[in-house]
């Protein structure tokens, strides 16, 4: 009866290219799996420029903007959806504080980062963030199918 009036939530995790680099993809996804969420999609991609300034478009403002760009397209990176119940906030707990020496023991980035810039994973951070960041995944972010699965050709 609980579970029924629970929403069933999307959320978009992404292994960053530090992460892919480093080998920590097994690692990242066991623990979503052991925690009991459910994978529903996952593709290796090189991320292209106008869809990692359109990802962290919120930040654009920010001083870091520029690196955090550099970075994100430097390498390809694991996009995946998990889905679940409280699955948006209970992913963020599970990777921890965006700089990793503050994230807890015990954590993705607690355990396996030091730098803020290169902290490895990213998870939505509510669930509609989720709906709009797993169209990342699917092609559909912003019209940018083409450009993301079609090789920049125009469909
Ligand atoms: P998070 O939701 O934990 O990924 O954190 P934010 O959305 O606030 O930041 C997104 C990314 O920006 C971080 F993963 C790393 C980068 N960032 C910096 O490089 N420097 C900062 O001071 C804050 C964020």
């Amino acid at each position: 009866l609980v579970a029924s009036l629970e929403q069933v939530e999307q959320t978009y995790i992404m292994v960053k290219p530090d992460g892919v680099q480093r080998g920590l993809v097994g690692e990242i996804i066991s623990r979503f799996e052991r925690k009991g969420f459910k994978l529903t999609g996952l593709k290796l991609f090189q991320c292209p420029k106008e869809l990692a300034e359109e990802h962290y478009k919120d930040l654009k403002t920010k001083s870091f903007y520029p690196a955090l760009i550099d970075y994100i397209t430097s390498g390809p990176v694991v996009c995946m959806v998990w889905e679940g119940v409280g699955v948006v906030a209970s992913a963020r707990k599970l990777i921890g504080s965006t700089n990793p020496l503050q994230a807890e023991p015990g954590t993705i980035r607690g355990d396996l980062a030091v730098q803020t810039g290169r902290n490895v994973v990213h998870g939505s951070d509510s669930p509609e963030n989720g709906k709009r960041e797993t169209g990342t995944l699917n092609g559909t972010l912003f019209g940018l199918r083409s450009l993301s699965l079609n090789h920049g050709k125009k469909k």
